[in-house]
C-alpha cells in the first residue's frame, strides 16, 4: 500500500515541488485547490492526470482554508498518513493591507486543520509551515530557540499557528512538526516576490518588454535558498521517530541589493548607485554582451517606490541550521550564486530568449530527479500569457 498525503496549498510554490517529490516516492498525493473563475494550477498541470486513468496518484479536491466542514471531510475520508500544510496568505506586504483576512486563513487555518485531525480520529502526520519571519526583529543567527518579535500581520498569524502545533503535540499527543523555514527561492517563485519579480524584470528589460524596475527596501538582508531542498526537508522532518521542530536555511544572508547586483551582472551588465533613500537610483555603468539591445549606458533602470515600503520591515535574517544538520543530517547544495542564476536563466527561456545557460547546467547538475525542470510547464504559461 502506497502512503497517502494531503497537501494543502498545492498549486503554490513548495506545494508543487512537494507534489513531484511525493509522487517519485510513490505516494498517492491529494491537493486542496481553491475555485477561482481562472486557471490557478500552472505550477501542477504538468503532474497531473484525468482521475479516471489507471495509475493516478494525484488528486485535487477543492476547499478552503476558511471552510472547516470541508476540512473535516477531506480528512476523515482521504486518511492520509501525511498531511502538509502549506496553504497561506504568504505574501507579507499584502498582510498589511489584508491583516483580518490574514489571520483567518494563515492563522486560523492550521487550527481548523488541527482540529479536523482531533475530530476525525485518524492519525495523521502534520508538518505546519512556519517562516523565518517570526523572528522578525530578533537578532541574528536565528535558531529554534531564538524569541520570536513578529513585525507583520503574517509574521504574528505564523507565530499562533506555530503554538497552536505545539499545543496539539503536547496536548493530544499528535505527530505535529514546525518547519522554521527561511526564504526559498526557485523559477516558480510567486512573481511578486522580490527574488521573482527581479529575474522577471531582467527578461523583460532583456526582452525591450520593460525599462524600469521598482523596488522597495533594497538593504533588507534574508537567507536565500534554492526551494527544492526545502521541500526534501519538509518530508524528512514527518519520517522521524519523534515529532520536532526545526530551522531551515542557508546559514549565510544577502540584502536584496546583493541580489540585484548578481542578477545584473549575470547578464553583463553593471550597476553604479547614485542617491539615497528614496532617491536611489540603479544606472547602467557599463554593458558587457549582445545581450543587452535594448539598454544603454546612463540608463536609469532600477528605483525606489515607498508604496512597496512595510509600515514595520524585518531587516536581517541569518539561520542557524546546527539542529538540522546534526539531527536530520541535512546541509543546502546550492549557493546564492547559483540560485541567481537559475532563476534569471528560466525567466529568460520563458520569456522566449536564450538563456546564459550556466543556470541551467547547474540544476541539471544537481540532479534533483523529482523535479522535471524541463519546460513543459514554461510552454503550458507561455501559451496562456
Ligand atoms: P505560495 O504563495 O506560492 O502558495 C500559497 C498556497 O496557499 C497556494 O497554493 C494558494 O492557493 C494557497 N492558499 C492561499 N489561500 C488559501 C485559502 N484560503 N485556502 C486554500 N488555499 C489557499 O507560498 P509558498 O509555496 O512560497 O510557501 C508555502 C508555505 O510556506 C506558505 O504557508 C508560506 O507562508 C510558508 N513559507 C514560505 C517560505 C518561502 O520562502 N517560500 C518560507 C517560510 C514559510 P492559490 O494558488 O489558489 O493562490
Ligand atoms: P519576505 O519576501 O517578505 O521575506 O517573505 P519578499 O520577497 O516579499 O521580501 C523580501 C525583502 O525584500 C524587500 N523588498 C521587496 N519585497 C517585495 N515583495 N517587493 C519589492 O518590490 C521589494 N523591494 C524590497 C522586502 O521589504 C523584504 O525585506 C517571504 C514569503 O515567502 C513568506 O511567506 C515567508 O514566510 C518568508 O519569505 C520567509
Amino acid at each position: 500500500m502506497s502512503k497517502k498525503a494531503l497537501v494543502t496549498g498545492i498549486t503554490g510554490q513548495d506545494g508543487s515541488y512537494l507534489t513531484e517529490l511525493l509522487l517519485s516516492k510513490g505516494y498517492e498525493v491529494h491537493g486542496l485547490i481553491r475555485r477561482a473563475s481562472t486557471f490557478n494550477t500552472g505550477r501542477i498541470d504538468h503532474i497531473y492526470t484525468d482521475p479516471h486513468m489507471p495509475g493516478t496518484r494525484l488528486f485535487l479536491h477543492n476547499g478552503d482554508l476558511s471552510d472547516s466542514g470541508q476540512l473535516v471531510n477531506l480528512v476523515y475520508n482521504i486518511r492520509p498518513d501525511e498531511i502538509y500544510h502549506l496553504g497561506a496568505q504568504s505574501h507579507v506586504r499584502v498582510s498589511f493591507d489584508m491583516p483580518e483576512y490574514t489571520g483567518d486563513i494563515t492563522a486560523l487555518g492550521t487550527t481548523r486543520l488541527l482540529e479536523a485531525i482531533r475530530r476525525s480520529g485518524i492519525k495523521s502526520r502534520f508538518y505546519q509551515a512556519s517562516s523565518s519571519e517570526m523572528f522578525g526583529a530578533a537578532p541574528p543567527p536565528q535558531d529554534e530557540n531564538t524569541a520570536f518579535c513578529p513585525r507583520s500581520p503574517y509574521a504574528a498569524a505564523k507565530v499562533y499557528a506555530y503554538w497552536m502545533v505545539v499545543n496539539y503535540r503536547e496536548g493530544y499527543k499528535m505527530f505535529a512538526c514546525n518547519g522554521v523555514l527561511f526564504n526559498h527561492e526557485s523559477p516558480r517563485r510567486g512573481e511578486t516576490f522580490v527574488t521573482r519579480k527581479i529575474t522577471r524584470a531582467i527578461a523583460n528589460i532583456l526582452k525591450g518588454k520593460q525599462r524600469k524596475l521598482y523596488l522597495g527596501n533594497i538593504n533588507a538582508k534574508r537567507d536565500w535558498g534554492f526551494a527544492p531542498e526545502y521541500v526534501e526537508m519538509m518530508w524528512l522532518m514527518l519520517q522521524q521517530d519523534e515529532p520536532d521542530d526545526y530551522a531551515v536555511g542557508t546559514g549565510e544572508s544577502r540584502s536584496v541589493k546583493d541580489f540585484l547586483e548578481k542578477v545584473f551582472n549575470y547578464v553583463g551588465i553593471e550597476i553604479e548607485w547614485r542617491g539615497e533613500g528614496i532617491d536611489r537610483k540603479g544606472i547602467v555603468r557599463s554593458l558587457s554582451s549582445a545581450l543587452n539591445p535594448a539598454l544603454k549606458v546612463g540608463d536609469v533602470i532600477i528605483e525606489i517606490d515607498p508604496r512597496y515600503f512595510r509600515p514595520t520591515e524585518v531587516d536581517f535574517l541569518q539561520a542557524d541550521i546546527s539542529k538540522a544538520r546534526q539531527k536530520l543530517g541535512w546541509a543546502p547544495r546550492t549557493t546564492f550564486d547559483e540560485l541567481v542564476k537559475i532563476m534569471v536563466d528560466y525567466d529568460m527561456k520563458l520569456i522566449g530568449l536564450d538563456p546564459v545557460g550556466e543556470g541551467i547546467k547547474i540544476c541539471e547538475k544537481k540532479g534533483f530527479s523529482y523535479t522535471n525542470h524541463d519546460f513543459s510547464l514554461y510552454e503550458k504559461i507561455r501559451e496562456r500569457c
